[in-house]
């Protein structure tokens, strides 16, 4: 990597897709997420997004996540899933371009290989080269070749906690559909608390409690991202979590000023 120690976008699957429905872009939420990183202007940007509405239901159909099962439908349920990934990735990256950002994205499931679902050999070369010429690495949640199971889903959010750790992120920015994490789930329930900060020992206590993503998840929505977090947190970085289909949210927080949502440090 380039001396900088990175700063890692997350763009969740809720955020840019519509979960409601099958393969349904949020085009308009893309698009300003573009400008918003774009006018951020850094040079040390890593931008993982999550699968929603087009990774999850086809990895669910064909139960990508609990590895290969000797049923063939599966081997094209996997290629499915990378395609349907890429079609989301394509948009996002037209977004980015269209920009004019110099993102170049990295298709996780050419470059990990993951061992009972735990990412076990990255080939980062290509991510190296990158980091010297400044260019922004665009990765995604993606299914995997894994050397027990055959293969398996890597969510974005164990790419986030992965590349956060390897490479000493100098922040983690998560952009969500709410502003932060609640106490229970603010799309359901007007009476949702939000939490402003919290620390290591506070997020290991809410984790458990934290309810499930809505529509189809494979990787475990809002608990599974925190369990992802934790080593993170644990490690000293810094986390925000805020929304990111509206407002300025994503800009302000990756350029270092308060949002509406969730600070998470270890102390
Ligand atoms: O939305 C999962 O990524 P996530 C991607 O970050 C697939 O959990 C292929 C379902």
């Amino acid at each position: 990597m380039n001396d900088a120690r990175p700063i890692i976008l997350k763009l969740g699957g809720s955020a840019i897709t519509d979960k409601a429905e099958e393969a349904k872009p949020r085009t308009d939420i893309i698009n300003r997420l573009a400008e918003e990183i774009k006018r951020a202007d850094l040079d040390n940007l890593i931008v993982v997004h999550g699968g929603g509405s087009f990774g999850h239901p086809t990895a669910a159909k064909y139960g990508i996540k609990d590895g290969y099962k000797e049923d063939p439908t599966q081997k094209f349920g996997f290629a499915e899933t990378h395609h349907m990934m890429t079609v989301l990735n394509g948009l996002v990256m037209d977004a980015l371009i269209w920009h004019e950002i110099p993102a170049v994205s990295i298709a996780p499931s050419n470059c990990f290989v993951t061992e009972n679902c735990k990412v076990k050999f990255f080939d980062e070369t290509v991510m190296k080269n990158m980091a010297k010429l400044i260019f922004t690495p665009v990765l995604y949640g993606d299914v995997v070749f894994d050397e027990k199971l055959g293969f398996t889903v890597l969510s974005g959010d164990q790419l986030v906690a992965y590349l956060a750790l390897k490479y000493k992120a100098q922040k983690i920015v998560i952009g969500t559909d709410t502003d932060g994490l609640f106490d229970c789930d603010p799309k359901t329930n007007p009476e949702a608390k939000p939490f402003k900060k919290l620390n290591l020992k506070e997020l290991k206590e809410l984790q458990p409690k934290l309810g499930k993503a809505q529509g189809t998840d494979v990787t475990g929505g809002m608990a599974g991202k925190i369990a992802e977090l934790i080593p993170v947190v644990e490690a000293g970085i810094h986390v925000t979590i805020t929304g990111a289909t509206k407002g300025l949210s994503i800009y302000r927080a990756l350029t270092d000023q308060s949002v509406l949502g969730t600070e998470i440090e270890k102390a």
